[in-house]
């Protein structure tokens, strides 16, 4: 290969080339590239990536800039039971983390470390979580020896000099250290150590658990910065409801991971509701903080969509089919004969011969799926057609309104909204979902997911849930909360509501009700909408279907508290008082 031209310029903050010697002379690379994040350099490292194997050029004609990629077939989801809060004492990581002290897990990993990078590139990538000026925005760097990190971190922050102009001569900045090594399970590792902000993760190569910036800084270490700091950092999309009128109401929600985020955050009203219309902020992470006016204002850090490929089509969710049309990194999906991609979900009928993710024949007729349940996409935000263009205004937007929701096939109304805070903090606390395949376990069952926070919580979850009581002492006028429930299903295992754009409705609901405009019931566990407070034009739902999305069933919610107890007993010696009480008032109330 020719001689590089690109990555040869280091950059001039003593403090950041001196830990980069200082890997460097650990892993022992045959050269450290700096990356800036310039066109040419991109253009460098995909031809790089594909020379290398590790990139698959797509049909330009079809997929133009797209490229493909397959991980080892061991790595292909987050780990949680290899995923670590490294702090002195383990009450500090708290019930719900696997905790190890500093000293103990920077010594077996800088033993991994140890010559890891011989014969192989260490990339330098600076990179933004956050609109370039604002003030919640964070530096971090990730060295890696992953080329598919590199290009992947490109797409999912704002990545190269923007980052080192902001660093300038200081030192405030996220240390993240990454390598592959063998891709070995058994050295597989993905630790945080909070009060250095700094992470190392290494045997792996899956996006959640080497994309620093994503997960482990903008969740993770994020969630703890956030609690010293005074503001959050949680797992929700934002969006923004604009009316006919030009009326905007912002948006956040948290549902756990793979329950359909990114489609929420890119619905298209029904065409029965002209001159509405949602663009999307963000699509996974969002970071909050109480303004002077004592509004809640919320960033996406990212800049990039890492969405799950499966099911996503034309109808549920034309944006984001768009989005990913171009300039896109697909990874375990399908790789269809004319260098096109396809899996299960896909508008395309099944292909008739393809590779599946594994690189093997597939036909229809395969037992096996063709894309992995947990293959992705790593897509531009500024590709989607819907993005809102406060997704890049620092000062962040507005919320009226949280939702928390998550994939229940019972109990779980569609709609409902809390008393107040608190009870919407407890909401939120108890949330549960049925688990899906973006992490390894068991699918199907129930697990609590507090504010769909459970693998990205950098600190006890007791904490955690004070500091969302806390901060609501800096807000005069805080966000409605909301929960939601799409995926109740009836006696016949069918779902009992159509979702997709007709979600919009419910949407609907929620902005009438943080406006003032739409009336609710009190019920035993919050306020209700009857049925006539619903918008049905162009919708055949009748009255007794949407009694049973909205049924409250004695028995299921008598389970639904026993179930709740799990986590209550596992969090009980630093559990918030308040909600203690909450569920003794539903409990009394029910
Ligand atoms: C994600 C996840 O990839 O939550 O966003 O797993
Ligand atoms: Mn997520």
């Amino acid at each position: 290969m020719a001689t590089p031209t690109f990555g040869t310029v280091a950059p001039s903050n003593p403090m950041l080339t001196a830990w980069v010697e200082k890997i460097r002379a650990l892993a022992q690379p045959d050269r450290v590239f700096w990356a800036d994040g310039s066109e040419a350099e991109k253009e460098f490292l995909l031809a790089e990536a594909v020379a290398s194997g590790v990139l698959t050029k797509l049909n330009q004609d079809k997929l133009p800039g797209c490229y493909y990629h397959r991980s080892n077939p061991n790595d292909v989801a987050r780990v949680e039971q290899c995923t670590f809060i490294c702090t002195p004492a383990k009450d500090q990581a708290g019930p719900t983390n696997n905790w190890a002290t500093p000293r103990e897990m920077y010594e077996k990993l800088y033993a991994l470390l140890k010559g890891a990078m011989a014969g192989r590139t260490m990339y330098v990538v600076p990179y933004l979580m956050g609109p370039p000026g604002s003030p919640l925005t964070k530096v971090g760097v990730e060295i890696t020896d992953s080329i598919y990190v590199v290009l992947n971190m490109r797409i999912m922050s704002r990545m190269g000099k923007v980052a080192l102009d902001q660093l300038g001569a200081g030192d405030d900045f996220n240390r993240g250290v990454h390598s592959v090594l063998d891709c070995h399970p058994d050295r597989r590792f993905i630790a945080h150590f909070p009060q250095d902000n700094a992470i190392i993760s290494v045997g792996s190569g899956y996006g959640g658990n080497v994309l620093l910036g994503k997960k482990c800084l903008a969740l993770r270490i994020g969630s703890y910065l956030g609690r010293e700091q005074g503001w959050m950092a949680e797992h929700m999309l934002i969006l923004c409801v604009e009316s006919p009128t030009g009326e905007k109401t912002y948006v956040a929600a948290a549902f756990p991971s793979s329950c359909g985020k990114t489609n929420f955050a890119m619905l298209i009203p029904p065409a029965a509701f002209p001159g509405w219309k949602i663009t999307t902020i963000g699509d996974d992470i969002a970071w909050m903080k109480p303004g002077a006016d004592g509004k809640l204002y919320a960033i996406n850090p990212e800049a990039g969509y890492f969405g799950v490929a499966p099911g996503t089509n034309r109808k549920s969710n034309p944006n984001a089919m768009d989005t990913i049309s171009r300039d896109t990194i697909y990874t375990n999906v399908a790789l269809t004969p004319d260098g096109g991609v396809w899996w299960e979900g896909h508008d395309d009928p099944a292909p008739v011969e393809c590779l599946d993710w594994k690189g093997q024949p597939w036909t229809p007729a395969s037992k096996e799926k063709a894309a992995h349940p947990n293959s992705r996409f790593t897509a531009p935000m500024a590709n989607n057609p819907a993005l809102a263009a406060e997704a890049n205004d620092p000062a962040g937007v507005p919320l009226s309104a949280i939702i928390f929701g998550g994939r229940r096939a019972t109990t779980m109304p569609l709609i409902f909204q809390s008393f107040n805070w608190i009870h919407g903090v407890y909401l939120g606390a108890t949330m549960g979902s049925e688990m899906t395949a973006a992490a390894a376990g068991t699918l199907g069952q129930v697990r609590r997911d507090p504010m769909a926070m459970l693998p990205f919580c950098g600190y006890n979850m007791g904490d955690y849930l004070n500091h969302w009581l806390g901060i609501r002492r800096d807000l005069t006028d805080p966000p409605r909360i909301f929960h939601v429930n799409w995926f109740r299903k009836d006696a016949g295992d069918k779902f009992l509501w159509p979702g997709f754009g007709e979600n919009f409705r419910v949407l609907k609901w929620v902005i009438d009700r943080t406006r003032g405009r739409a009336r609710a019931s009190e019920t035993q566990i919050g306020w209700m909408p009857r049925y006539s407070e619903f918008d049905w034009t162009d919708m055949d739902f009748s009255r007794e279907k949407f009694a049973q999305c909205m049924r409250i069933d004695a028995a299921e919610w008598q389970r639904e508290l026993i179930s709740q107890t799990e986590l209550f007993l596992t969090l009980h010696d630093r559990l918030p008082k308040e909600l203690i009480f909450q569920r003794e008032l539903l409990i009394s109330r029910l």
